[in-house]
């Protein structure tokens, strides 16, 4: 091959890893809602399931604590990767009435005694079908008068958030008839004794008199209301994390917005939530390249300039200059 060839293959592979250096400087940039969950409060997050394998017996846990869950000895594995989540991007497992996971370690039930603590799950109905009866998504329990669960109501397009330790506290909802993705959490603290309950950003309630529970839990089950499968939860589910410490409603409002492609609409519920306007900062961040507001609601786009588009600024520059140079070298070439 001629020297002069080489030049724009050359050029060419510059520009393929500009572009990949490019693409994982915005990636860092721009953050993610697995990222998000995990810098709430790290030290008292217990155990993260996010649900996104693609293959497999276990659902690693994503908090760093090693609290995998794994399938149920009674129950059938959850079909994995058989949606996205709210991103659009990451899968999300599908849990056809049937399936079942066991998160239940000896080493969570140390640390979860349910006098403080954060409970968040998505959850997506099946197809645009409402869930059945008392199918449930979580059950936590030590026995049935100390327990959290989330399940579906006696009646259609209902969702039940219950939480039992000393006192029962209920709350239902009848707004769940959309067919996208709904972040629950819970939150408890019986120092403050407040426990509060929300459904896509709102809050359902908040209940007083709430006591710790009697015991340590035995039972921790996602996707099911018992080890053997039963009152399995027809639908998708999707990053399901457990606090030993309830998180403020501000923290609650971070976890319970995922951000989507700018191209596709907001998940159900955005527009309920106060408009949030992007102002300008009085001293911008000096290397603050790009700002993009976008719609109210949605969020925006900010990207700084990292050490990877800094890299690629100068591959760019190395690459214009080469494509120059081998242009002249055609030329001279041509001419004589
Ligand atoms: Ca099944």
């Amino acid at each position: 091959m001629r020297r002069a060839a080489l030049l724009p293959l050359l050029c060419a592979a510059l520009l393929l890893a500009g572009l990949a250096l490019l693409w994982v400087g915005g990636a860092a940039a721009t953050g993610s809602y697995k990222q998000r969950v995990r810098d709430i409060r790290p030290a008292a997050l217990l155990a993260y399931w996010t649900l996104e394998e693609i293959a497999g017996t276990t659902a690693h846990d994503a908090s760093g604590n090693l609290r995998h869950a794994a399938l149920c000895t009674g129950g059938n594995s959850p079909t994995w990767a058989a949606t996205y989540f709210a991103d659009g991007a990451s899968p999300a497992a599908r849990f056809d009435g049937n399936d079942c996971l066991n998160a239940f370690t000896s080493s969570l039930a140390s640390v979860f005694n349910g006098s403080e603590g954060t409970l968040l799950l998505w959850l997506k109905a099946y197809d645009g079908t409402v869930w059945s009866s008392f199918t449930r998504q979580f059950w936590a329990s030590v026995d049935g008068s100390n327990l959290l669960t989330v399940h579906a109501g006696a009646t259609a397009n209902t969702l039940e958030l219950i939480r039992i330790a000393s006192a029962v506290d209920r709350r239902g909802s009848s707004a769940v008839s959309g067919t996208g993705w709904y972040p629950v959490v819970m939150t408890w603290s019986a120092a403050a004794n407040e426990a509060r309950f929300y459904l896509d950003r709102l809050l359902l309630g908040a209940g007083t008199s709430i006591g710790t529970f009697s015991g340590t839990i035995s039972e921790l089950v996602i996707g099911a209301g018992s080890t053997s499968g039963s009152f399995g939860f027809n639908g998708y589910l999707a990053h399901v994390a457990l606090w030993n410490a309830a998180l403020s409603p501000a923290e609650v409002q971070l976890i319970s917005v995922v951000e989507t492609s700018v191209l596709t609409p907001p998940p159900i519920g955005l527009t309920l939530v106060p408009t949030e306007t992007p102002t300008p900062t009085a001293t911008p961040t000096p290397d603050l390249l790009r700002y993009l507001p976008i719609g109210s609601g949605y969020g925006a786009i900010a990207m700084t300039f990292t050490a990877g588009e800094a890299l690629t600024s100068l591959l760019l520059v190395v690459m214009v200059a080469l494509l120059t140079f081998s242009a002249f070298l055609l030329m001279v070439r041509k001419r004589y």
